[in-house]
């Protein structure tokens, strides 16, 4: 179901990318495929996987594809999706990285990101994930600034049946934040998801105010922030890749979640974003919905952006949620 669904709502990335490609192999490949290889590395460019990695992946293709190999599209795919599965590979985590039990407190997840790109929602939808694998979650309203925002994470609280500790608009949000973090560690929650007003990465007052809320979790627990989880749109491609450059350099980001894949054919952004930085991309979005997101699996994502059936990870990929659950429970 998940992997139907993933390739669905990948359709603008793989038709981008492969869309009409069988006809440049024309006569099976009299000139070596040079056309269709021309092609295929714009198209990558196109779908934001960056120069090099474009070139680097094309090469490998080619040498794989060997002399006259260029005649079979399915099996050069297939090809394909090795290639870019192995950059993304690194980035991959089991589960998404399951947060274990903090020492004695909540695992805490501090998420950021510039405005607009999914980090309420992307909050919501990780509560309703980490909930179904049987965690006890609580949420902050650390976004005091923008209006009815405190109002849309608390409607996912009540839709997910999470607490949400909130204080008034306006309110000091590294304040709102530490007293989330020390009534979810007197609950004994596992996770603390806490929320943040969007920002531009080039704001640097702004940027000094995050690493404020980061101080006043230390504060609380050593360990605090556990995670510092940056949510980007994938669609807006290249400009992801600085947002990145800039919540890494002030608040040192520990995973990423990438939103709205299901809107964009800049889909191979995530290729960029792996062999740029490598940080671990814990979870992708594809949609509004609660069931919207999963963790990320890159043979998966990697089929997906070609619009490849994936047979072989089906099972893997059906029973995500049963192993987050059974690993938990094996940990604990
Ligand atoms: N299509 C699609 N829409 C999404 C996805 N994630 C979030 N959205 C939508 O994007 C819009 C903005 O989402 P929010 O969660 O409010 O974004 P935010 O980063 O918290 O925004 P600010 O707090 O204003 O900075 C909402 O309409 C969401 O429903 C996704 O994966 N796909
Ligand atoms: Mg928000």
């Amino acid at each position: 179901m998940w992997l139907k669904h993933l390739k669905q709502r990948l359709t603008r990335t793989s038709e981008r990318l492969t869309g009409g490609l069988g006809g440049l192999l024309g006569d099976g490949g009299a000139d070596g495929g040079a056309r269709f290889f021309d092609e295929l590395e714009t198209r990558l460019l196109g779908a934001d996987v960056g120069a090099a990695t474009s070139l680097a992946v094309i090469d490998n293709l080619k040498k794989r594809a060997g002399r006259g190999g260029a005649r079979d599209l399915a099996a050069l795919l297939e090809l394909l999706r090795d290639e870019i599965a192995a950059v993304l590979a690194p980035c991959q985590l089991p589960d998404g990285g399951a947060p274990a039990a903090g020492a004695g407190g909540p695992f805490a997840v501090l998420v950021a990101g510039v405005n607009g790109v999914g980090k309420t929602t992307t909050i919501g939808k990780l509560g309703h994930h980490y909930k179904a694998c049987g965690r006890s979650v609580m949420f902050a309203a650390g976004d005091t600034f923008r209006a009815a925002a405190i109002e849309q994470i608390e409607a996912w609280g009540r839709r997910c049946d999470i607490a949400v500790v909130s204080q008034a608009p306006g309110a000091d949000s590294a304040a709102v934040i530490f007293d989330a973090l020390a009534s979810a560690r007197a609950k004994g929650a596992d996770i603390l998801l806490a929320d943040t007003a969007g920002r531009l990465h080039t704001d640097r007052n702004l940027m000094e105010e995050l690493k404020k809320v980061k101080r006043a979790m230390a504060r609380q627990d050593n360990a605090a922030p556990h995670e510092v989880l940056l949510v980007v749109d994938a669609g807006t491609g290249q400009n992801a890749l600085s947002q990145t450059r800039a919540f890494h350099d002030a608040l040192g980001v520990t995973g990423i979640v990438a939103t709205k894949l299901d809107g964009t054919a800049k889909g191979g952004v995530l290729v960029a974003m792996a062999a740029e930085f490598g940080i671990p991309i814990r979870f992708i979005g594809v949609g509004e919905a609660a069931q919207d997101l999963r963790p990320f699996n890159a043979r998966e994502y990697a089929g997906a952006m070609l619009g490849l059936d994936t047979p072989d990870a089906a099972n893997t990929a059906e029973s995500t949620t049963a192993n987050t659950a059974a690993s938990t429970a094996a940990r604990e």
